[in-house]
């Protein structure tokens, strides 16, 4: 089904210092959804994801793990590909940066950007934060009661003082202000495009690239008294994994990247620092770069010393896969910071899910399964409300391609449910148990239309609930190759006299069992 279209998008690549958890899990997920709804709709596509091995802040939790740097971050980094793959999440490659093919790709993006002038070595005394791994300047920072400072982002910071190579960042703010003019979609939303704007306008420092005082990265090339700053080495994954320094093969098809989608967090590295890392090596910067929001769970923020983060290995033995990747990418408008509770979960998936998709597929099939000897009905002529039940789902497309192109999954998602509750609506207005005593070719007509919409509904919800959406499809006989979204429409509908398997419930309502 390839048109020749890629299309890459990438998640941050996660820190080994501690185990994944929703905030992790949601970044992924939304690729995730993307991933699979760029390959229905004809893409070739790359998704890339992995673990961020290096520096001062892994080199510390190996330390207090009691355990070689190299076998921690063997240890971590598998539970995110186990993560990843209970979460059914379609990466095509997993990147570690410890692996040569990224210390290859680091050590070329190093070598070019010296060749282009801009790396020169100097010594830097400043601030640093481990947690963030990042610099900050004095002015950034809040002095606590404690006596100590603190950076904007809560973490503790270090007085630093050592030989560094610098990157002459400063040299590249009118660049990178004319770089975001040119791409008005490189960063999103346009509240996070405004903070970096204005960020790069008051003017940019050179930013330290490397360090001394410690031995867990990549070495810089020619010098092995220094390792290169985590920063640089992190970002490089996303053309490492592509086979850079070849400028060949799979980076000549997939670079620059569709999409990198990150936290709120990380913006910075990802819209200043890297696309001028890219420009000064004679690279392509990405094409956008999406900063979601924020989780807080119970209203709280998710924090190691709170204990309060939530494993999602467990969220998704107690509700199901389907509906926990549904809750993530459905609850909070994208973008904004998100709450997560409990009861808004069991609300969500037992009003959309099971009272309202689930409840129409089971309906539905079960209808047909007693009363059309479990064949797809034969249709006589549409009525009006027939033909605007199938233009609706016919619809569905159309309106979540913009907006999942935008990254609006609550939007393309309420552009769904609609037609759920559209179909729902019918199905009461029609009512088929009536029709089966007063006109059963008319209740074989609306059972026909209530499976078309449910098809179509189906396979548009395939990125978001693969697996219930899956087992629809099975249910409803449509073969893997006719599950594309190429299949929907007229050309794709469900043949008359097609013999379908014992309907099953795919989404059953939460009964919390604990609750008194
Ligand atoms: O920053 N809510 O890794 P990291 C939403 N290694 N998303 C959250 C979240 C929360 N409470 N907590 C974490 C790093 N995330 C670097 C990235 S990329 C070249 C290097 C998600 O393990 C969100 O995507 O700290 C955030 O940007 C990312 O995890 C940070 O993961």
């Amino acid at each position: 089904m390839s048109t020749g279209r890629t299309y890459y998008l990438t998640t941050p690549i996660y820190y080994v210092n501690d185990k994944p958890h929703i905030g992790h899990a949601y970044t992924t997920l939304a690729c995730d959804v993307l991933a699979r709804f760029k390959r229905l709709d004809g893409y070739e596509v790359m998704f890339l994801t992995g673990t961020d091995e290096h520096g001062q802040k892994v080199e510390k939790a190996a330390a207090a793990a009691g355990e070689a740097p190299k076998a921690f971050c063997d240890r971590v980094s598998q539970s995110f590909r186990d993560l990843a793959q209970a979460m059914d999440v379609s990466n095509n490659d997993f990147i570690r940066t410890t692996e040569p093919r990224h210390i290859a790709a680091c050590q070329a993006i190093w070598r070019r950007m010296v060749a282009s002038g801009d790396i020169y070595l100097g010594a830097y005394e400043g601030w640093y934060a481990v947690r963030d791994e990042a610099y900050y300047g004095e002015d950034e920072l809040e002095k606590r009661a404690d006596g100590k400072f603190y950076a904007p982002s809560g973490a503790p910071v270090e007085w630093v003082r050592e030989p560094s190579y610098f990157f002459r960042l400063s040299a590249w703010g009118d660049r990178l202000l004319k770089f975001y003019d040119d791409h008005p979609d490189f960063i999103a939303p346009q509240s996070r495009r405004n903070e970096v704007v204005s960020f790069v306008k008051r003017g940019l420092n050179d930013l330290s690239i490397s360090r001394t005082s410690f031995k867990w990265g990549v070495l810089v090339p020619d010098d092995d008294a220094h390792i290169m700053y985590v920063w640089l080495d992190a970002l490089t994954n996303y053309i490492s994994a592509l086979g850079f320094p070849d400028e060949g093969g799979k980076y000549a098809k997939y670079w620059p990247a569709d999409l990198h989608m990150v936290g709120k967090d990380i913006v910075r590295f990802h819209t200043v620092y890297w696309p001028a890392f890219l420009l000064a090596a004679g690279l392509a910067p990405p094409k956008r770069v999406y900063a979601h929001g924020w989780w807080t769970i119970e209203g709280q923020k998710m924090s190691k010393s709170l204990g309060n983060a939530i494993d999602p290995h467990s969220l998704i033995a107690t509700y199901g896969l389907d509906q926990f990747r549904y809750f993530m990418v459905r609850e909070v408008p994208f973008g904004n910071d998100g709450d997560f509770a409990k009861q808004a979960l069991v609300n969500r998936i037992n009003s959309e899910l099971a009272n309202g998709f689930g409840n129409l597929g089971l309906r539905t099939l079960s209808f047909i399964g007693k009363n059309c000897d479990g064949r797809v009905p034969e249709p006589g002529p549409l009525e009006a409300d027939d033909r605007t039940l199938l233009a609706a789902a016919e619809s569905v497309l159309g309106r979540m391609r913009p907006a999942l192109d935008e990254q609006q999954f609550h939007v393309a998602i309420q552009a769904w449910v609609d037609v759920v509750n559209a179909a729902n609506k019918y199905i009461d207005e029609q009512a088929p148990w009536t029709l089966r005593k007063t006109n059963t070719d008319r209740m074989k007509t609306v059972l026909w239309v209530l499976a078309e919409t449910i098809r179509h509904l189906a396979i548009t919800a395939q990125p978001f609930v693969p697996g219930a959406a899956g087992k629809l499809l099975d249910q409803l006989g449509v073969s893997e190759a006719a599950r594309g979204f190429s299949a929907l429409g007229d050309g794709g509908a469900l043949k008359a006299g097609t013999a379908l398997p014992a309907p099953q419930g795919v989404f059953p309502r939460f009964v919390d069992a604990t609750a008194a």
